[in-house]
Formats: structure tokens, C-alpha cells, sequence
């Protein structure tokens, strides 16, 4: 009986999607998606919340390619909370903590500052009030005198509610670098620079809150309130609960406590049962995926998970009953992942092993047979839970022995460029995807994609067949 009662369940490999009508061509869908109330992405994706995947350089990546970085817990909050104003300075239009000179300090004293920081020029402060402002270039061979006498008198300023086209006008206009910020009473409360703002304009799609800053999430325990409470302070925009059974009972009650004392939005995961979308309707967003990971040996140690496309479509059914958002975790190998997770009802998805080899990736870079891999680990992988990831797996009570029985694995993956270039091929595939079912955006997606079933036979021939490649194409790795 307990047989006849199991259902069916299916994964990537074991689905393809059924091409419709369309008049949708890839290059004008829109991949825009809402994964929790206050967040909305220019593209389904996030970095997974991994030691071997998201801290600031990849946060920052994401960001600004219009996903979002997960940074992850397997360091100390203080650690974490640097991580995350990090990618929030990372290009801020107005820079708070100016580095600034007295006009009675010497010149030498100004290029000592402008060097250790690596700035060109700084504003001359008296009283906190903007008296001047001094360069590189002013200084130069003029050793002896005061900021003083040498600095640019006729300061341009602007106040605190600048927009950032204005600042740019005013400082083309006027050929300067550097714009002080100062309050009503001409105090200089910030700094607005070239450079900064020729970062921001480089990235079209980055994704950003009202101040103009980066988006960012970072991953806490589901019983770690005082991690959440500090991230929240330190303007992080998602907390993302992360654990490998979010359905458990006494997590549940802590994540409640959680909840109510943070500001960013909820992200909980992971599970694979709807069943647990009932008991985690005050989040604002469900993780799916329970041992689809291609580091994770959940499976096949513990027993226990969900065929990821199943396991996506059930829970996508009860969560949309709820009005909460849906991210499929683990498994994705291509492109054509991203879409069937998708049109199975996520609203996004989350990257571990496709990102792992990136540029960006903290991992270490390691040549094997002269060629270049990165290092990437599960986190219930022993090096990851000897460093303090073991209670994810609800395994801290085997700290003091050590003794952990791990659910992941740790190798190595090809290094594949930057998160740029592999976000353009990821992205470009799930536009393609979109013109063949005719869905112009992602809701579309998730209505019209329908799905065919197919065998063993029907993968192989899915995948390119009775030819030796000779060139290896960017989305397609021989590896
Ligand atoms: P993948 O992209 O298939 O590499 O999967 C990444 C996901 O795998 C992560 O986002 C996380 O949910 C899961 N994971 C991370 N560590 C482990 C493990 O050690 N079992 N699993």
C-alpha cells in the first residue's frame, strides 16, 4: 500500500518543455522577476549561500548584472557584516567617510593621505565646512607650502538630495572630479566622484535599493538571531534562512522569533514538501531543493529528497495558494535547467556549481594538467563543516568529537571566465527557452511552459550525439 501511494518523481533530466505559438522573439522577453515583496531582480538568479561561491566579490557581480548574492554564514558575524557593506559601499554615488585635510596641514602631508588611499584629490576641511579642495595636480613640485595656499578656493558643492544625473551634469559641465556634499549650514556631509559614477553607468541592469546602493542577501541559521539582527543593521536587503530541512519543527519557532525582529525581507529554505509551505507562510519566499546539489550526497547517505522538477512544481502549487515566492535550489547544469525550473513554477533560481568556477568565486584556483579549476565544496562537505558549517546538517552536537557524517562532497570545477560571461550565456539560453513556449516574461513562463516526459533514449538524444567535438561551446562544457 505504501507503494501504490509513493508519486512519481521527476528531474531535469527527465523533462523537456513543449514548443508553442509564439510570437516572442529571445532579445525582447523580459526576465525581470519578484522573489519576495521589496525585491525585484533584472534576472532569475542567485549565488548560492557557499564558502566556495558567494562572499562580496560575487555579491557584488551578481548585483550588478541584475541577480543577487547570497553571501554565506561559515565565518563570524562580524566577518559577515563586513562582507555585506561591502558590496553596499561598492558603488555608492555619495561616499560618507571622506577622507579629508586641514588647510594649515603641509602639502606633503596631503600627498601621504592621497596615496595611502589611492585617491587623487581631497576636500580641505575647516570646522567640518568645505574651504577648498586640493589635487594631485595642484601639489605638484611644490613641496613646503600649505594646503592653503595651493588648494582650489571656488569649491562647487552640492546638498544631500542630489540626483546622480545632476551630479554628473555639474561636473561634466564644470570639468571636475570630485563634488563635496554638504548639509544646510555648508558642512561637508559626503563626496561625490567621477569614477564612481562612471562604474554605475557601466552596469545598465544592476539591480539596487533607494539610496542607489547594491542589493544584497546573506544567509543566517535558523537559530542564530543575534547573526540576523546585525546583518539587518548592517543594511542587508534579504536574510536568507538557510538550512538543509527548513520543515523542522524547532527551527520553525526560532525562524518565527527571527522574523519579527528583522526589517529585510524572509527568505526559508530548504525544503521539498509542500506539506512544509503550511508551516512557513511568514516567510516571504520558500528554497526548494533537497539533496538536487551537484556537491550534495543528501540522497544517498541520509535516503531522503525530492526529484527537483517535482519537487519544484509541488511546492510552487501550494506557495502560490499563499502568495509567497518560490527559488528552485541545486541541480542546474545548463541553461535549458534554468527554464524548465521555471516554467515548473519557481520564480527564481539559485546557482552553486555554475558559478563556482568564476572569476569572482572565492574558491581557490588549482592547474590540473595545465589546466584551470576552481575549488568547490559542499556545505555539508567535512572541510566545510570542520570550519563551523555543521549545523546546517543539524550536526553542531557532533562539534566537540568532530566526528561528522557529511552530506556533500569537494572537488574541483572548470574555471569558466566571469560572472559576466557566464550569466550572458545562462541568461541568453533562458531567452531562447522563452521565444519557444511564446512566454514574454516570467510569469508567462510559469503559466505557459508545458512539460513532456521523456525516457533514457530521448536524453540522449537531447544532448549532441555521434560527433567528436572539436570546439567546445561557451554553454555547452565537455566537463
Ligand atoms: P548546485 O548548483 O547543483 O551545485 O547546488 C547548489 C546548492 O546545493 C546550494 O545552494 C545548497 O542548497 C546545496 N548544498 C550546498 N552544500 C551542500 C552539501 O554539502 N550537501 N548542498
Amino acid at each position: 500500500e505504501k507503494l501504490e501511494k509513493a508519486i512519481r518523481g521527476y528531474t531535469f533530466d527527465d523533462v523537456l518543455l513543449i514548443p508553442q505559438a509564439t510570437e516572442v522573439e529571445p532579445k525582447d522577453v523580459d526576465v525581470s522577476t519578484q522573489i519576495t515583496p521589496n525585491v525585484k531582480l533584472n534576472i532569475p538568479i542567485l549565488s548560492a549561500a557557499m564558502d566556495t561561491v558567494t562572499e562580496w566579490e560575487m555579491a557584488v557581480a551578481m548585483a550588478r548584472e541584475g541577480g543577487l548574492g547570497v553571501i554565506h554564514r561559515n565565518m563570524s558575524i562580524e566577518e559577515q557584516v563586513e562582507q555585506v557593506k561591502r558590496v553596499k559601499k561598492a558603488e555608492r554615488f555619495i561616499v560618507e567617510d571622506v577622507i579629508t585635510i586641514s588647510p594649515d596641514e603641509t602639502v606633503e602631508f596631503a600627498l601621504f593621505l592621497m596615496e595611502k588611499h589611492d585617491i587623487d584629490g581631497l576636500p580641505v576641511v575647516e570646522d567640518r565646512k568645505v574651504v577648498g579642495i586640493i589635487s594631485k595636480k595642484d601639489i605638484a613640485a611644490r613641496e613646503g607650502r600649505t594646503v592653503r595656499e595651493l588648494m582650489t578656493k571656488d569649491v562647487i558643492t552640492v546638498p544631500e538630495c542630489v540626483e546622480v544625473e545632476e551630479a554628473l551634469k555639474i561636473m561634466i559641465e564644470n570639468r571636475i572630479d570630485r563634488l563635496p556634499v554638504v548639509d544646510k549650514e555648508g558642512k561637508l556631509v559626503g563626496l561625490i566622484t567621477m569614477s564612481d559614477l562612471v562604474a554605475r553607468k557601466k552596469y545598465k541592469n544592476a539591480v539596487r535599493d533607494e539610496n542607489g546602493e547594491l542589493l544584497v542577501a546573506a544567509a543566517v541559521s535558523p537559530f542564530d538571531i543575534k547573526r540576523a539582527i546585525a546583518l539587518d543593521k548592517a543594511g542587508v536587503d534579504v536574510i536568507v534562512v538557510d538550512t538543509a530541512h527548513a520543515h523542522n519543527l524547532k527551527a520553525i519557532k526560532a525562524m518565527k522569533e527571527m522574523r519579527a525582529k528583522v526589517d529585510a525581507d524572509f527568505i526559508v529554505g530548504n525544503i521539498a514538501n509542500p506539506k512544509a509551505v503550511d508551516d512557513l507562510t511568514f516567510a516571504d519566499a520558500v528554497k526548494v531543493g533537497i539533496g538536487p546539489g551537484s556537491i550534495c550526497t543528501t540522497r544517498v547517505v541520509a535516503g531522503v529528497g525530492v526529484p527537483q522538477i517535482t519537487a519544484i512544481a509541488m511546492v510552487a502549487d501550494r506557495a502560490q495558494e499563499y502568495g509567497l515566492y518560490v527559488i528552485a535550489d541545486g541541480g542546474i547544469k545548463y541553461s535549458g535547467d534554468i527554464v524548465k525550473a521555471i516554467a515548473a513554477g519557481a520564480d527564481a533560481v539559485m546557482l552553486g556549481n555554475l558559478l563556482a568556477g568564476t572569476k569572482e568565486a572565492p574558491g581557490k584556483e588549482v592547474i590540473i594538467n595545465g589546466r584551470k579549476y576552481k575549488q568547490y565544496r559542499g556545505m555539508g562537505s567535512l572541510g566545510a563543516m570542520m570550519k563551523g558549517g555543521a549545523e546546517r546538517y543539524y550536526q553542531g552536537g557532533y562539534m566537540k568529537t568532530r566526528k561528522f557524517v557529511p552530506e556533500g562532497v569537494e572537488g574541483v570545477v572548470p574555471y569558466r571566465g566571469t560572472v559576466s560571461e557566464v550569466l550572458y550565456q545562462l541568461v541568453g539560453g533562458l531567452r531562447a527557452g522563452m521565444g519557444y513556449v511564446g512566454a514574454r516574461n516570467i510569469k508567462e513562463l510559469k503559466e505557459k511552459g508545458e512539460f513532456v516526459i521523456i525516457t533514457s533514449a530521448g536524453l540522449k538524444e537531447s544532448h549532441p550525439h555521434d560527433i567528436i567535438i572539436t570546439n567546445e561551446a561557451p554553454n555547452y562544457p565537455l566537463e
